[in-house]
C-alpha cells in the first residue's frame, strides 16, 4: 500500500514537472479572422505561430480574393503600443464608396511586416506585387511562411496581440485585374515613391484582428489583448504547478515517514 502510494506520488511530481517546465510562449499560435473590407466579400482566417527558435510561422487562408492576381498582405501595427482596429465604412472619410489604404491606416496603423513570399519582409516590400501571393483561379489564397527569428523586425512577437493581418487588392470594375479605369492611380503607393499603381491594388479587400493574443517575451506584460488571453492564465497556471508540486513533496515526506513509523 505504501508503495504504491510512493509510485503514484512520483509519477505526479514528473507529470507536474513536465507540464509546469515548457516555455510559456513557444508553438503559442494567435489567429485573426479575416473580414471583408470595400465589400469585396473576403473571408479566411490567419494564424501566427512564435515557433520555439524564435520565428514566426505565419498561415492564411482566405477565399472571396480577385483571382488571377498578387494580392498584397502584411501584418499592420505597432511596437509603440496603441490600439488598433479594422477599418469600417465610416473611415471613408472623402465618401466616395471606396476605403483606400490611407482612410484605413488610420484603423490599422502603418505597414509593419510585408507577408511576402520570399525575401524582404520589410515595409519596403509592402507593395512588392511580384513576391506576394496570388490567388488562384477560384479566388482563393492559401499562405504559409515560416521567418526566423534574424527576419523579424525587433518587437513583432511581443506585440502580436496589437497586429492586424490585412489583405489587399480589389476590383471595382470587374475587369479581373488592377487597372486605372477603376479606382485611379494609388496615392498610397506614390506616396512611397511608386508611380503607376493602380489604387485598387493597395485598398484594403480584408482584415483580421489578431486575437488569443499573449505577449510572449513581453517585459511589461499587462498588454492589452484582442480576446481569450493564455498570457492571463500562464502565471496562475505556473503558480499553481507550483503549488501542486510542493503538496506532492510534503506527501511524499508524509508517506516516507509513515513507512518509517511502520517499521
Ligand atoms: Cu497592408
Amino acid at each position: 500500500m505504501v508503495k504504491f502510494r510512493f509510485c503514484f506520488v512520483v509519477l505526479a511530481l514528473l507529470v507536474l514537472m513536465l507540464a509546469g517546465v515548457s516555455p510559456g510562449w513557444a508553438d503559442t499560435t494567435v489567429t485573426a479572422k479575416l473580414k471583408e473590407s470595400n465589400h469585396s466579400g473576403v473571408t479566411g482566417t490567419a494564424s501566427l505561430t512564435a515557433t520555439d527558435d524564435g520565428g514566426l510561422r505565419v498561415v492564411i487562408h482566405a477565399r472571396g480574393l480577385v483571382p488571377g492576381i498578387p494580392h498584397a498582405q502584411h501584418i499592420h501595427g505597432s511596437t509603440g503600443g496603441g490600439h488598433y482596429m479594422c477599418p469600417s465604412a465610416a473611415d471613408d472619410t472623402n465618401g466616395d464608396g471606396l476605403l483606400t489604404n490611407e482612410e484605413a491606416a488610420g484603423e490599422y496603423g502603418n505597414v509593419f511586416f510585408a507577408l511576402t513570399t520570399r525575401g524582404d519582409t520589410s515595409p519596403k516590400s509592402g507593395l512588392a506585387l511580384n513576391r506576394m501571393p496570388v490567388a488562384d483561379a477560384s479566388g482563393h489564397l492559401d499562405y504559409q511562411r515560416t521567418f526566423s527569428a534574424d527576419e523579424l523586425p525587433k518587437g513583432l512577437l511581443e506585440h502580436l496581440s496589437q497586429s492586424h493581418v490585412v489583405q489587399h487588392g480589389i476590383d471595382v470594375n470587374h475587369n479581373g485585374r488592377y487597372d486605372m479605369a477603376g479606382a485611379g492611380v494609388s496615392t498610397f503607393a506614390q506616396n512611397l515613391g511608386l508611380n503607376g499603381v493602380p489604387e485598387e491594388a493597395t485598398d484594403p479587400a480584408s482584415c483580421g484582428v489578431v486575437t488569443g493574443a499573449m505577449a510572449p517575451m513581453s517585459p511589461h506584460g499587462g498588454v492589452e489583448t484582442g480576446g481569450g488571453s493564455s498570457s492571463a492564465l500562464d502565471l496562475p497556471v505556473a503558480a499553481v504547478g507550483v503549488l501542486l508540486v510542493l503538496a506532492s513533496l510534503l506527501g511524499l515526506l508524509m508517506v516516507r515517514r509513515g513507512h518509517a513509523a511502520q517499521r
